[in-house]
């Protein structure tokens, strides 16, 4: 790097020089990397969430990509073999209607912006591999989806069927389940409706164990509030399905229920308005009750599946004039449809206990149906509650069984034990297992994704089109009508569509959906490892060197559905036998989100805060440094709260340091002051824990404190020329390579080395680590009059009397008789005389 160096003879710190300076250097030298299998470092594999390229990055990638380089920094220090890749999630809805609002072809629109974003990334200094870019709107990248689906095909996983999906009028597309949010499209907050469409799925439904108990042996190091929603994603349920006879119907019907000791307590039955049984029971009901089923099923259509079970709304339906008996006392128990019984869930069908089920009770009290309670429930005091059927307060908790024949007196375990016993004798009940998880639905009618790789044949089906004919490509967009109508565009492309069966080699059509993006982002990762194979998705012996991902960093809006997915399909390439591993992250750091005077920022609401704008007034590291600095990294920033000049001033301060210098490079520090030594080392020995623990904000803090303390011994020390002021600013150019990579890079410089990224980190000399001292504040009355240097685990006694030891405080007391003395060691002491 000497081309360089010379120009680093500049007394002022201008971050735009400096950027100017080493920007081009770092292009030139890639430094970022990873080494092949020669290596034989140890691996660290650091991902950071790859963006949509919807625009220019914003402050929210600044924040991400700051922290994720933090990590992936620390570990090339460290002298690990990193790997830290990106690329671009390129399909999809953003760049589809921008695409179509601009009337540009998606494909150009979205090149463009990948070449901004990679621009922007590279001024930022992000340490990612450049050889190891993929965008995934690519044919060289989403054959791999269309391979990976066809894999998926074979084995069952994935299959066409036909039901009720949730529709975005607006967007004319299909939503999955987590893309409809309190009733609304997530994309454009439409009511989303039902329409009964012939969709692909993914099975994931089949992994529901597996993805649930796997979130165990990653409780220490995934944050919890993340795996808390991964649980309820999956929401499994045991239970038991029980089986009832209907009247005047040959076959019975299963209900499933997670209280089977409150059976005696049922007395009537809900069916899903919208689920085949009730329309098969309505069909056989006269022709008025056949008339307000129909009408009621309409109305019901409408409403998603989170307002149909919200306990606030008023419970509506209609009774079907039929009749199930209860297999325990041979009651008559009228079936009714409504909408807060789910189809898809369990049977589709329930035994309504009101007493002990409050939506239940409400349909009980909207419909004048009996309630009787069968368990006798106490609160705290072991009063007994109050009666739901006069309360309308359902007594939803554990309680002793009464109203139950030979159950009466038995405890809710007790019971569900006896009574499925009893059912399973005479074969009408047995344990049962649901969940709330649904089968992925992949399929979208749009035209920015990856074309599904079936042709469909009149004489063979469903046909998987063969691997050495992958990829299927996207048509040209050109000609096409991309605006949502409910069908995709790709019907249109008449001779695209058109094709022949690869079995029968009859006329045959192509599939015309394109895949959710979430197929594209559930391996990715794995195609860094190898970007370039032409044979395969990846390279297993690469997968089983560099993956699982040591340290994925993104944001919390993906907890849910990115990581089930991802989770899902490096299962499903386990038991293909292509990874040997279950689990694709070993640790996930969520960030939080930067806002603007305490709300999200927006252009509507003006509050915006343009990346761009701010690197150019303070400078990229400057940028850096505050989203470092703001807080935990798990808590949002709010940028009218932090300071990106006070950080500019605190780097120029540390680049002055590297210019103060006066020894040479390699000088013996051994020879240096030993206080400033003590503080370098202990810096440098405390902030690898701290960076490991994601607490970049302290490790930043230290750095400013040994700053302060070079500069100290520069200015009214040993000066200049000491080698332990050498040592200290070599520490800092180190430790602000993580935050700060021009400045550090142009403090390296001028400290006689080149590439800081690389420098390693500083080795520390444990027999500097000295006892620190803490600062003991000492009151009288609650007034500060003294402040004592003691050791951090002083204890309560000899803290005490250090505190009435101090002259100072002798003085202040004036010979005063002592009351109390309080002693909160090793940070505080207050003396309350008489
Ligand atoms: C009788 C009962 C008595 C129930 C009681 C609860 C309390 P989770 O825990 O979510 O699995 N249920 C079953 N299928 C349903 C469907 N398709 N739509 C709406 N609700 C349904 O909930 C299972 C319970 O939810 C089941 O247990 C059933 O009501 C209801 F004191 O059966 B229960
Ligand atoms: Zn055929």
């Amino acid at each position: 790097m000497t081309s360089a160096s010379p120009e680093t003879d500049v007394s002022r710190y201008d971050f735009r020089a400096i950027e100017e300076r080493w920007l081009p250097e770092w292009r030139r030298t890639q430094p970022f990397r990873a080494a092949g299998p020669e290596d034989d470092r140890p691996t660290k594999y650091v991902l950071d969430m790859f963006p949509y390229p919807s625009g220019d990055l914003h402050m929210g990638h600044a924040e991400a990509y700051a922290l994720g380089d933090v990590i992936a920094r620390y570990w090339f220090q460290r002298g690990y073999n990193v790997m830290h890749p990106i690329g671009w999630d390129s399909f999809g809805l953003p760049a589809e209607n921008a695409a179509i609002t601009r009337g540009l072809d998606p494909r150009g629109w979205t090149e463009d912006n990948i070449a901004q974003q990679r621009a922007s990334m590279e001024r930022y200094a992000c340490s990612f591999d450049w050889d190891r870019v993929l965008a995934t709107h690519r044919p060289d990248y989403y054959r791999w989806n269309q391979w990976l689906f066809t894999r998926m095909h074979e084995r069952g996983l994935a299959y066409r069927k036909h039901s009720n999906v949730n529709w975005c009028p607006k967007d004319q597309t299909v939503l999955a389940n987590e893309q409809v949010v309190g009733g609304l499209c997530e994309r454009c907050d439409t009511p989303v409706t039902k329409k009964k469409l012939n969709q692909w799925y993914f099975k994931v439904t089949d992994y529901a164990d597996r993805l649930l108990d796997d979130l165990d042996g990653l409780q220490e190091t995934w944050p919890s509030k993340v795996i808390a929603m991964q649980r309820n994603w999956i929401g499994r349920s045991a239970g038991a399905d029980v089986t009832f006879r209907i009247e005047g119907r040959d076959e019975p019907v299963d209900i499933y229920t997670t209280r089977p000791d409150t059976l005696h307590g049922a007395t009537f039955m809900v069916v899903a308005a919208d689920s085949d049984l009730a329309a098969e029971l309505a069909a056989s009901a006269d022709a008025g009750v056949r008339r307000d089923f129909e009408a009621y099923v309409e109305s019901v259509r409408s409403s998603s599946d989170i307002d149909r079970l919200s306990t606030e709304r008023p419970k509506t339906g209609v009774f079907l004039d039929m009749y199930a008996i209860n297999p325990v006392n041979g009651e008559r128990l009228p079936i009714w449809a409504s909408d807060y019984v789910l189809a898809d869930y369990g049977h589709g069908v329930i035994m309504a206990v009101p007493a002990h089920d409050q939506r239940d009770l409400d349909f009980a009290r909207a419909m004048d149906l009996p309630v009787r309670a069968v368990l006798d429930c106490r609160d705290e005091e072991g009063q007994p509650l109050p009666d739901p059927a006069i309360s309308g307060i359902a007594t939803t908790g554990d309680g002793t069984l009464v109203n139950s024949g030979d159950l009466d007196g038995m405890a809710k375990e007790e019971a569900i034990a006896a009574i499925t016993a009893r059912l399973g004798a005479d074969g009408l009940g047995r344990a049962s297992t649901n969940y709330r998880l649904r089968d992925w639905l992949i399929s979208r009618q749009r035209y920015w994704g990856t074309p599904i790789p079936i042709v469909h044949c009149e004489s063979c089906g469903e046909v998987a089109v063969p691997d050495d004919q992958l990829p299927v490509e996207l048509p040209p967009a050109e000609g096409l009508d991309l605006k949502p109508k409910g069908t995709s565009p790709l019907g249109a492309a008449t001779e695209w569509v058109t094709t022949t069966c690869p079995t029968c080699e009859g006329p045959a059509t192509r599939d015309t959906d394109t895949m959710d993006t979430f197929v594209d982002s559930s391996w990715y990762f794995l195609r860094f490892l190898s970007p370039g194979k032409t044979d395969g998705p990846f390279d297993p012996s690469e997968a089983a060197r560099w993956a699982p991902i040591d340290q994925y960093v993104g944001g919390v809006t993906h907890a849910i559905l990115h990581l089930l997915y991802a989770r899902f399909f490096t299962k499903a390439l386990h038991d293909m036998g292509m990874v040997d591993f279950e689990e694709p992250f070993s640790a996930l750091l969520n960030q939080g989100m930067v806002q603007m005077d305490g709300s999200a920022m927006s252009k509507s609401r003006g509050n915006l805060v343009r990346l761009s704008e701010q690197l150019d007034e303070y400078g990229v590291d400057a940028i850096r440094l505050t989203m470092a600095f703001a807080g935990p990294p798990e808590d949002d920033i709010d940028w009218a709260d932090v300071s990106p000049a006070g950080s500019a001033k605190f780097l120029a301060r540390a680049w002055r340091l590297a210019r103060d210098v006066d020894s040479q490079p390699g000088a013996d520090a051994s020879a240096g002051d030993a206080a400033l030594r003590a503080v370098t080392h202990r810096t440098l020995h405390d902030c690898g824990t701290l960076v490991e623990g994601f607490r970049f904000n302290v490790v930043v803090a230290r750095v400013m404190e040994l700053v302060n303390a070079t500069r100290k011994a520069i200015d009214s020390g040993p000066g200049a020329g000491d080698p332990a002021v050498r040592e200290a600013a070599e520490a800092v150019a180190v430790l602000l390579s993580l935050f700060a990579p021009y400045c550090s890079e142009d403090m390296w410089s001028m400290l006689g080395h080149d590439n800081v990224a690389r420098a390693g980190w500083p080795a520390v000399d444990e027999s500097l680590l000295v006892e620190e001292t803490v600062t003991a504040v000492v009151q009288i009355k609650g007034k500060v009059r003294d402040r004592l240097e003691v050791a951090p685990d002083i204890g309560e006694d000899a803290l005490r009397e250090a505190a009435l030891a101090s002259a100072t405080v002798q003085r202040a007391l004036d010979g005063a008789e002592i009351r109390t003395v309080i002693v909160r060691a090793p940070r505080l002491v207050n003396i309350v005389p008489k």
